[in-house]
């Protein structure tokens, strides 16, 4: 189907979305996700208007609670009179399925709560890490004014590295019952978790799970003066938590801030940012130059040209492309 003045009807919407018209986030939302031809426009609007949200990631392994946990926390953050727009890219928390999310989907799209919105993004088979699209929502509520803008991923390796390239504050949701924190170590995860939940704390062996973290994180950490990870236990039936999780979400912004850290994590967040609107570009020139692609997709096959020199000449394009726009 063709679009007339996609640019424009772009902008207008930015216009709208900005403005708190609900229905225009949510069709920006679904222009993100689904027409990466108009991201640039679209970013090059909200751009200016990013910068103020706390964005936190919520990872940890499918059916862990991290919906549920997102939900206990938002019900948290509208009671203090805050707003929170969450992007869930679990595969595992769908529309259907009676999960907590689902009611908030229903609830932000009928606007009866208007400081929550929950956007799950249409799970694809996607092995190569998080969809671009997840960075650029989220970059879209925290240009709407959202206090808080959390991201929740399946904590399967590496999406769960990359979104700690995203967000200011990365959370890492355990449960009792499953392996220990020598795992996580291994896995890389204690590096980029800046507060532990230990969630389904109702069932038996959370205080064990917690304790062996503490115990772990005290062989990692052992400088003075660094932030001394939190672990916050969490009952979604009980509702219990959710207070210390937020206070643990705010000590730790204003710990970067303090620190002069935060410099840094929004170095790593532009740094990813920069990194995608490169990739933006290939990608881009990937759909108009597909037969340039292809070509130079056999050469490599046939070895009569390297990997490097078929990228030399992508790039190549894509300058020529960018020049003559
Ligand atoms: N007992 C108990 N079950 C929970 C708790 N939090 C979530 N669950 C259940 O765990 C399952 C997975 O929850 P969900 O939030 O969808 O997990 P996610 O896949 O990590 O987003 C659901 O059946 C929840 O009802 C909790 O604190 N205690
Ligand atoms: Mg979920």
């Amino acid at each position: 189907m063709r679009r007339r003045g996609p640019v424009t009807n772009s902008e207008g919407l930015v216009e709208q979305a900005l403005g708190g018209n609900l229905r225009a986030l949510s069709r920006l939302a679904t222009r993100l996700e689904n027409d990466p031809d108009s991201t640039e426009a679209i970013v090059s609007k909200l751009f200016p208007r990013t910068g103020r949200a706390h964005v936190v990631g919520v990872t940890g392994a499918p059916g862990v609670g991290k919906s549920s946990v997102l939900d206990g926390l938002a019900r948290e953050i509208t009671s203090r009179g805050k707003s929170i727009a969450v992007v869930a890219v679990d595969p595992s928390s769908p529309r259907t399925g009676g999960a907590t999310l689902g009611d908030r989907i229903r609830m932000s799209e009928s606007a009866l709560d208007p400081n929550v919105y929950v956007r799950s993004l249409a799970s694809r088979d996607r092995h190569d890490g998080l969809a671009p699209a997840v960075a650029d929502l989220a970059m879209l509520f925290d240009a709407a004014g959202y206090d808080y803008v959390a991201i929740e991923t399946v904590g399967a390796g590496q999406d769960q590295l990359e979104v700690a390239d995203l967000v200011h504050t990365t959370v890492l949701v355990q449960i009792p019952g499953t392996g220990d924190s020598v795992q996580l170590l291994k896995a890389g995860a204690m590096e980029i978790a800046d507060i532990y939940v230990v969630n389904k704390s109702d069932l038996p062996g959370a205080r064990r799970v917690s304790r062996d973290l503490r115990s772990t994180l005290s062989l990692v950490m052992q400088d003075e003066g660094v932030w001394d990870t939190p672990i916050v236990l969490t009952s979604r039936p009980e509702g219990t938590g959710f207070g210390k999780l937020l206070d643990a979400i705010d000590r730790h912004y204003s710990f970067l801030e303090d620190r002069g850290m935060l410099a840094d994590r929004r170095a790593r967040i532009a740094r990813s940012e920069l990194r995608r609107a490169v990739e933006r570009r290939i990608r881009l020139n990937d759909s108009v130059n597909a037969s340039l692609v292809e070509e130079l997709v056999r050469g490599i096959a046939d070895r009569a040209v390297t990997p490097d020199e078929a990228a030399q000449r992508l790039l190549e394009r894509a300058v020529q492309d960018v020049e003559r726009r």
